[in-house]
């Protein structure tokens, strides 16, 4: 009775992110241990930011950066609080040779201790996105994606170690600081989700093998910009609000990407950022926004779009450029782009 209470239990236990590293560490095709010290520096900074974040309407740490708290301590917003915990956290532990974040014009020369340009990864980044949610204490994440260099080890990385189709990513995830804390990643092999247990400071998984249903009844998009979208776009939008079969869908948008993302992977749905007269190109970043949860959308079984083309086929031509994004489930996805074909 006691043993079979004991084996229940141990079976019962989820994994923890940790154990998981370990255990995937060899499915992963350059596996020098390198990519699962990156996952395990981005599982510590979040805990860092994590706690911060939670913090944020207690203390008097929300407001702009440059104004002074009323112990006469310069402010720091959160979004440059966790750009400078995710960048020393990579720095410290000597696993990358290069870093780029939404927060930083340029990106940075990560040289190692002995000066040696020895690290094979880049990470992109962004360290918290949707931050002007915090003062309204609505969930905000962080988004990242690791390539591996594409100049020789052991000289300075240039910004062509940046510049890579999303197709080239080795792993891409996000944190949500939500109701409770998720990080959820693929190194290529599916998409798995673990949930931090804020008293143990531990992530458990809790999400495995994460799947967008292939079709769903949510669409995602700032309607406000109506009159400034494509025409493509609002064929489509007219579409989902038609009554007819599953629809009218529902409208859910959140303005915090990571949100909007992991709730449509989790019930069914599709996010739209398009261009408009507004933003000409877009508003999300292809390299730090896009990418990484195009990566993780198709991993998931979903699909990630221009409204023409794969995300992760777009060959980048600097850091911080910007492109429409359609991400959801596939079907949805579909959909979206044969309006914005047939709109032309
Ligand atoms: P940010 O990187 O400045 O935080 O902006 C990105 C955010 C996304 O999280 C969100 O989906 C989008 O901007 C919302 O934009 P808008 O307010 O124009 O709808
Ligand atoms: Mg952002």
């Amino acid at each position: 009775m006691h043993q079979q209470l004991q084996r229940f239990r141990m079976e019962e236990r989820n994994k923890t992110l940790g154990e998981f590293i370990i255990e995937n560490q060899n499915a992963f095709q350059y596996s020098s241990g390198e990519l699962s010290r990156i996952i395990n520096s981005i599982r510590l900074a979040a805990k860092v930011v994590n706690y911060k974040v939670n913090k944020a309407g207690l203390v008097d740490i929300v407001g702009a950066a440059g104004e002074q708290n009323i112990q006469g301590e310069d402010q720091q917003k959160l979004d440059v609080y966790a750009n400078e915990v995710f960048i020393q956290t990579l720095i410290n532990r000597e696993i990358v040779c290069g870093i780029a974040s939404e927060e930083n014009d340029d990106f940075i020369t990560v040289a190692g201790g002995d000066n040696s340009h020895s690290n094979k990864y880049v990470v992109l980044m962004d360290p918290l996105d949707g931050s002007s949610n915090i003062d309204v204490n609505v969930s905000v994440g962080t988004i990242f994606s690791v390539f591996r260099r594409v100049t020789p080890i052991g000289t300075p990385v240039t910004i062509q170690d940046f510049l890579q189709p999303g197709t080239q990513q080795v792993a891409a995830g996000y944190v949500i600081y939500g109701t409770s804390t998720m990080l959820v990643y693929t190194t290529g092999h599916g998409v798995n989700g673990f949930t931090l247990n804020p008293a143990i400071g531990t992530f458990y998984l809790s999400h495995p093998n994460m799947k967008y249903p292939k079709d769903g009844t949510i669409y995602s998009i700032n309607e406000g910009n109506y009159v400034h979208f494509p025409q493509g776009v609002k064929d489509y939008i007219k579409y989902c609000q038609l009554e007819e079969g599953n629809r009218p869908y529902t409208s859910r948008y959140i303005g915090s990407l990571v949100s909007d993302m992991h709730r449509n992977m989790i019930k069914g749905g599709i996010y739209i950022y398009p261009t408009s007269s507004k933003a000409p190109k877009g508003k999300l970043r292809l390299l730090y926004e896009c990418n990484p949860m195009a990566f993780i959308a198709e991993q998931a079984g979903g699909k990630a779009s221009n409204g023409y083309r794969r995300i992760m086929e777009i060959q980048p031509t600097e850091l911080h450029q910007r492109v429409p994004f359609f991400c959801g489930s596939y079907n949805m996805v579909q959909k979206a782009e044969s309006f914005m074909e047939a709109a032309k």
